[in-house]
């Protein structure tokens, strides 16, 4: 591979919204074929208008594990030999603590962050195998890292995406097949519209004031991970916010219980 990004053929899963969008729009206008996949088929229409032959449309639910399967397999030249795997598609639900958590959300956060991403990937890694060269990069968060009240399965979906990345570039050290783990902070997007319910107050609150992140800070963040010499892998890359950082421990003292043993 070239550090060419017009040689690129990406595959972006979440690509209707956000940082997906943003990231097949930032290779596609430097000249790339970009595979765009998600479930909102109007937007991933858009991109089509915007870039013509240069974007191939995949409606697709990474949760449903027979459509991934086959989803990549008859794809029309060049889109059939992708060099670089976005696995963006994702989404936290709620902020409850564990005790008041919806099950059904927290099934629907493993069955989109963990299984979804890890059915992309069986399906789309062979390929670049095949070819002898290729990049995956997974949008894990610094969620995965950092604890933080209510974000019980969120955080640990993305601690599975850190693992999960690190993992293959054990079983991938002999193959040149590159795996990169983008771990952002805080960022602008659906996200937070996604997390509370639609509720689009509530998610402007939440970016009011700081200068979280933007889809286009984490789209550039990805093409210079992609766009680096092929023998230089990034294993790891967290960013935030600069006006972000982490929490302290936290102490609850109870003066009605003994808890000093
Ligand atoms: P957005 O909500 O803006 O975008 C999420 C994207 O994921 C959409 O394109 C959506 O497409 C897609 N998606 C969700 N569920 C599915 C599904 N079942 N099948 C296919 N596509 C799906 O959020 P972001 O751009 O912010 O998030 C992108 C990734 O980055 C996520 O993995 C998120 O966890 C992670 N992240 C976000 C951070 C933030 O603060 N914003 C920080 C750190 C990481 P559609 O609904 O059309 O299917
Ligand atoms: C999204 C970042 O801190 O809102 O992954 O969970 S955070």
């Amino acid at each position: 591979m070239t550090t060419n990004p017009a040689d690129h053929v990406v595959i972006v899963t979440g690509a209707t919204s956000g940082f997906g969008r943003a990231t097949a729009q930032k290779f596609a206008k430097a000249g790339a074929h970009v595979v765009v996949a998600g479930r909102r088929e109007d937007r991933l229409a858009e991109l089509k208008d915007e870039f013509g032959d240069l974007v191939h449309v995949v409606p697709l639910d990474v949760r449903d594990n027979a459509a991934v399967a086959v989803a990549f397999t008859d794809l029309p030249p060049p889109f059939n030999a992708p060099t670089v795997l976005v696995n963006n598609a994702g989404l936290a639900l709620g902020l409850e603590t564990a005790d008041k958590a919806d099950l059904e959300e927290w099934t629907r956060m493993i069955d989109t962050n963990v299984t979804g991403l890890a059915t992309v990937t069986h399906a789309v890694l062979p390929g670049m195998v095949d070819r002898g060269h290729g990049h995956i990069i997974n949008l894990g968060s610094v969620a995965g890292t950092y604890p933080y009240p209510g974000g019980n399965v969120y955080g640990a979906t993305k601690a599975f995406v850190h693992q999960f990345s690190l993992n293959l570039r054990a079983d991938l050290v002999d193959k040149n097949i590159r795996v990169t783990s983008v771990e952002p902070g805080a960022a602008e997007t659906e996200f937070s519209e996604v997390r509370f319910g639609n509720d689009k107050a509530k998610a402007a609150a939440f970016y009011e004031g700081f200068g979280a992140l933007s889809s286009d800070d984490v789209a550039e963040v990805i093409f210079f991970a992609a766009t680096l010499p092929e023998s230089v892998n990034i294993n790891v890359l967290e960013l935030m916010p600069t006006a972000q950082a982490f929490a302290g421990y936290s102490v609850h003292r109870d003066s009605s219980a003994d808890r000093s043993r």
